[in-house]
């Protein structure tokens, strides 16, 4: 990676009631999983949030007590960066895999689905980020096949105990114009470079470093309110929108 370090803005994703059975220890406490991303512009198009079942995270207690669900060492990161308490202890509360989270109901910020659900991606690696990926299957390459992969496999829903109304009514949401790509970045670079499924690493890796340089440098939003503006000028100004009102925070790494 480069020099210096990476900054991500994680994005608040709020757990709905009925909390999952292993965070019944804190059902009287504001539960988020917390997704690192670099396109916060994105948020308008999420369609749900991805663990990975067999990855180990923890629920740990951050200043203003409510509780963040991420990998331990994103945990140990934030603490260094004063989000848990002032001491800068860490409070973990409870030790998870991602099957725990699994098909839980998520409030995110800026989409217009009312409710997203965690669902299994099992590529997600366990040194970036806080092993939560929030999914934009309209501009994220990684996420269109993911996703795609759930709808196309029956077997995969059923093992990881995901039902059909937690993937069916999700579609990639069209936010982002670029030229020569259209209003579904991912949806393009995805049959352009012929990507099949989740595990095509080398082809994702190329629509991946493909959609990402064209969505920053030629991107121009679609979204109400940002209409005609280049994805450059209000990255910034949606990133610290939600961090203002509270659905986000900085993090590095
Ligand atoms: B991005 P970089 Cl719309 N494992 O967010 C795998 N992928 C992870 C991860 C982990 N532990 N943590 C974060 N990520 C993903 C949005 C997005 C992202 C869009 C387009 C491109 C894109 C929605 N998913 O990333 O290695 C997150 O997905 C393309 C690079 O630090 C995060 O931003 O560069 C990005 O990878 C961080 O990857």
């Amino acid at each position: 990676e480069g020099v210096g370090p990476q900054e991500y803005t994680l994005i608040k994703m709020k757990l709905k009631a009925p909390y999952p059975a292993k965070l019944a220890c804190v059902s009287n406490r504001t539960v988020y999983l917390v997704a690192a991303t670099l396109r916060p512009e994105t948020m308008f198009g999420q369609t749900n949030c991805w663990v990975r079942p067999d990855m180990k995270y923890v629920a740990i207690e951050t200043k203003n007590e409510d509780v963040f669900v991420c990998t331990r060492r994103a945990a140990r990161n934030m603490s260094y960066q004063g989000m848990t308490r002032s001491d800068g202890s860490l409070n973990v509360l409870v030790d998870l895999v991602g099957q725990d989270i699994m098909g839980v109901g998520l409030e995110a910020p800026l989409t217009a689905y009312k409710t997203i659900y965690t669902l299994p991606m099992l590529t997600i690696k366990e040194d970036k980020g806080t092993g939560v990926v929030t999914s934009v299957p309209s501009d994220a390459p990684d996420d269109f096949a993911a996703l795609r992969d759930l709808k196309n496999k029956q077997p995969l829903r059923e093992k990881y105990g995901i039902s059909d109304e937690m993937v069916m009514p999700f579609e990639p949401v069209s936010i982002i114009n670029v030229p020569s790509y259209g209003n579904l970045c991912a949806v393009t670079a995805c049959e352009r470079y012929k990507v099949n499924s989740q595990n095509d690493k080398d082809k994702l890796l190329e629509a991946k470093e493909d959609t990402y340089k064209k969505g920053f440098y030629e991107g121009v939003m679609l979204v109400k309110g940002y209409e005609g503006q280049k994805v450059q000028d209000v990255k910034k100004v949606i990133q610290t929108d939600m961090i203002e009102k509270g659905d986000a925070v900085l993090y590095k790494e």
